[in-house]
């Protein structure tokens, strides 16, 4: 597909907006009633979106009964998806509950999890409440076999991270999927080889997964957004995603929702290729690229990149794949930043409850880079620039331009393509903020930078500037 310029995406996304059934309006027109009774001004939405655009860095955490076989079955590996197990080896739920029966994650412990993903600058954790094997982390009354209280552990894993999310100040939020390879009445692909009767998907709808939501959405305070999924299956249409949708904005209208209900209002034209058209659909509140970056931000359409520590795909945890290492991980969610996105970087935990070693080391990698440079990252807004003169990205604030440098300049210098006076120019890494030397040119504003990078992964250079960058074309 040829490239199209941010510009026609911008005509199209236009164009989505008027057509689509969005869920809100500018001030002048009333809500398409044909989605819910949700209404919501621009100023509106963009109040509701505020915490997501600011927060710029997520957790996704992927646990569940699949923990305890961790990427092996039988001997075999899954190789990729260790959440997808029961499905790669066609695991029948009489084999399967027995394993998720003996489920103990004895060293959980909510409150240290969440103060260590929060020091590593984390704004939001989104755990999963029910992956596509059904099993529930949180004992719901809407099944009595085959959730947390069957298990010797027997209490709520969400209730103490809900808990210590509030306490600490991140935001809890829940990954849930639509898709159910357990329950009876899910009308897709189901490995309940004990299930009797004939699957309905009205049933599956009004007595099971909306009032399972409904559980979920009043018994653990505010929840931030909700992360949807398993909707590809030809058994859900536009209309059931529609439905679930203004289900979720009656049960919290403050709530932001990703792309993934299943409702597919008419959609625009990006220009780029995109890898998964389905993470890629404009719905909800924003669009989630799985594993990718869009290649240019995506003006007037928020979104969330969500990222696995141990590819290829691995989200729950497996016990042989690698760990992406830190500065790779460090540098897309600069990237993603940059671009206006957020990142939704995922850990598995252990079956026993513990953030494995090589998790939490990158989570204190991370923590040590955000105690220097968090400014440059949350409540940032997109680059200004399509490219720049270095290999590295850029984010900014009113007045700064922050430039995340990842190869230091042979020369020390740093060419700044903007024709704004440059107020002053220093290192974030410098806490006494000793000015840089800023030479002008019709080129823009060349910064002379320390003779060492103070990071060896990405080191932030700031330029204060009057008003909006004045952008030079390069
Ligand atoms: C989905 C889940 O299947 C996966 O286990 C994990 O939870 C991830 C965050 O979300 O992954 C998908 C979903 C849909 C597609 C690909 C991966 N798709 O339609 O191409």
């Amino acid at each position: 597909m040829k490239a199209k310029s941010p510009w026609s995406l911008r005509v199209a996304l236009a164009g989505w907006l008027a057509l689509s059934a969005s869920a809100f309006a500018t001030a002048a027109e009333p809500v398409d009633e044909s989605r819910s009774d949700f209404r919501e001004t621009a100023a509106e939405r963009d109040r509701r979106m505020s915490w997501f655009r600011e927060a710029r860095f997520g957790m996704f955490i992927h646990w569940g009964p699949y923990s305890r076989l961790a990427g092996e079955w039988e001997g075999k590996r899954t190789r990729f998806g260790a959440e997808w197990i029961q499905e790669r080896f066609q695991i029948p739920a009489s084999v399967y509950m027995p394993l998720a029966q003996k489920w103990n994650p004895s060293k959980y412990d909510a409150r240290a999890w969440v103060r260590r993903i929060k020091a590593a600058g984390v704004r939001y954790i989104c755990i999963t409440t029910k992956h596509h094997d059904g099993f529930c982390l949180w004992p719901t009354k809407l099944n009595d076999d085959w959730n947390i209280a069957i298990t010797p552990y027997g209490g709520d894993l969400l209730k103490p991270l809900a808990d210590a999310c509030r306490e600490e100040g991140v935001k809890f939020c829940i990954y849930h999927s639509v898709m159910d390879w357990h329950h009876p009445d899910w009308p897709g692909q189901s490995f309940n080889d004990l299930r009797t009767g004939k699957p309905d998907k009205e049933r599956f709808k009004k007595d099971y997964l909306f009032p399972q939501l409904k559980e979920l959405f009043t018994g653990y305070g505010e929840i931030g957004m909700i992360w949807l999924d398993g909707t590809w299956d030809k058994a859900w249409n536009s209309e059931d995603g529609r439905e679930l949708e203004a289900h979720l904005r009656k049960l919290q209208p403050s709530l932001v929702i990703n792309n993934r209900s299943g409702y597919k209002p008419p959609q625009p034209e990006y220009g780029f290729a995109v890898g998964n058209a389905y993470s890629y659909t404009l719905a909800g509140d924003y669009i989630s690229p799985e594993g990718e970056i869009p290649p240019t931000g995506l003006p007037g359409i928020d979104w969330e990149t969500c990222q696995t520590m141990q590819p290829p795909k691995n989200w729950g945890y497996d016990r042989h794949a690698k760990f992406r290492p830190f500065p790779e991980l460090l540098r897309e969610l600069v990237d993603v930043s940059s671009k206006g996105g957020n990142l939704l970087l995922n850990i598995g935990p252990n079956a026993d409850g513990e953030i494995v070693p090589s998790a939490a080391d990158r989570l204190e990698q991370f923590a040590a880079w955000m105690k220097v440079n968090a400014t440059a990252i949350h409540g940032t807004g997109a680059s200004p620039f399509s490219k720049l003169p270095f290999k590295g990205r850029r984010t900014r604030k009113p007045g700064k331009l922050f430039l995340h440098v990842f190869e230091w300049p042979r020369d020390g210098r740093l060419l700044v393509p903007v024709s704004n006076k440059v107020s002053r120019a220093y290192m974030l890494a410098d806490a006494g903020a000793t000015p840089l030397a800023v030479s002008a040119s019709p080129a823009g504003a060349t910064v002379s930078l320390p003779a060492v990078a103070p990071d060896p992964v990405v080191s932030v250079v700031v330029v204060e500037i009057a008003g909006e960058p004045a952008v030079l074309s390069r």
